[in-house]
């Protein structure tokens, strides 16, 4: 039986557990800039003995930004940035993925270039609201990309991915999950176009399809992974018939072979339905690749998913921001530390690199 501390690979890539690190929006980059603070290079060294780190959603262009304080991965600065973050990961002999990532209507004037509106598959303004320079406000009014800026958009991943290979990350993920603007695309509760890239399931897809495509010129495809949401409804997303939808979309992977999928399988403290339960199985069985699972995973769910083949490794997000050595404390079955939700996003060390690894509690237990 396979065992979650046991090593494995993706083609060429090893992987020393089945412990991964999710993507987690910290809120710490220069908000000025999006080049990523220097403390989070001793956040990502922290966390080094995760299986593979995949980094906070990281904006690949100014459109692309929806929160205040999350970095960037469009220009020069922030690629040298993000080199000291895999260079310290690489000298603890971790393994790092860049999440690249465009909000889409998720976003507020105040935070986009030249105050515009955001940008979406349509211009459908999402129920929800976002962090802003003056707190927690509505997001705004979204306008329909043209086909023009959907290819301008596909080329802004494509550079992502270069300044990716040049800032030494292992790999990279698509994040088409969570309502974000690929999943606007994909789903049909935002995208109401009557173009190429709206109606049809073939036609939804063909914006993450072309994203992945463009990636496939610049990394080997065992180092692109897709992060897919199908039945969330975070951001205020949903589908008519998500098992159609993306049993298209995971049909599309296998095809170009991708390195890894990466699913959302339910919302931490949401309630899923059967009828989700077996979409997402359905979509796992039909993948032929290398398959992270997510969703509230604790060490009993996730031990049982890779034992059954259910997952070939568990991405964990809470019990990763609370415990820098996840792994080690997992596989000593010690206690964890719990997470500080008030420290999720903003703020400085505090909450960030500042939890205890389990040799430090041990010592302040004997002190
Ligand atoms: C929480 C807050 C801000 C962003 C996601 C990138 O859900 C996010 C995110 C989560 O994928």
């Amino acid at each position: 039986m396979t065992s979650l501390f046991e090593k494995c690979s993706i083609g060429d890539l090893d992987f020393k557990n089945r412990i991964f690190m999710a993507p987690l929006t910290r809120s710490r980059a220069d908000d000025a800039t999006d080049i990523p603070a220097d403390i989070a290079i001793e956040y990502y060294k922290q966390r080094a003995s995760a299986g593979l780190i995949i980094t906070e959603a990281t904006q690949i262009s100014q459109r692309g930004k929806g929160y205040i304080k999350t970095p960037g991965i469009y220009n020069d600065k922030q690629a040298a940035k993000w080199k000291e973050i895999t260079d310290v990961v690489h000298e603890e002999g971790g393994k790092i993925f860049l999440q690249l990532w465009h909000v889409g209507r998720i976003s507020h004037t105040s935070i986009q270039p030249d105050g515009k509106n955001p940008v979406s598959s349509s211009a459908v303004k999402a129920d929800t609201k976002t962090f802003t320079q003056d707190g927690y406000q509505d997001v705004s009014e979204p306008e329909a990309l043209s086909v023009d800026g959907i290819k301008q958009t596909i080329a802004d991943f494509k550079k992502g991915a270069e300044l990716c290979k040049k800032a030494g990350f292992d790999g990279v993920e698509i994040h088409g999950a969570n309502g974000y603007l690929i999943d606007q695309f994909l789903r049909d509760k935002t995208n109401k176009r009557d173009d190429a890239y709206g109606g049809s399931v073939e036609n939804r897809a063909r914006f993450l399809l072309e994203i992945v495509d463009a990636v496939k010129e610049v990394w080997p495809t065992n180092r692109i992974g897709v992060r897919l949401s199908p039945t969330g409804s975070f951001n205020d997303m949903g589908d008519s018939d998500p098992l159609t939808m993306f049993s298209h979309v995971v049909d599309q992977l296998n095809d170009r072979k991708v390195g890894y999928l990466h699913l959302v399988e339910r919302f931490p403290g949401m309630d899923v339905g059967n009828d989700d339960l077996a979409t997402i199985n359905t979509l796992i069985e039909k993948w032929q690749g290398f398959y992270i699972a997510n969703g509230d995973y604790d060490i009993l769910k996730a031990k049982d998913a890779v034992q059954s083949k259910h997952a070939d490794a568990i991405a964990f997000g809470r019990p990763f921001i609370a415990n820098p050595d996840l792994p080690e404390r997992l596989e000593k079955g010690a206690e964890l530390n719990e997470p500080d939700e008030d420290t999720f996003y903003g703020g400085g060390a505090e909450g960030y690199t500042d939890y205890p690894f389990l040799s430090e509690s041990k010592k302040t237990e004997a002190a």
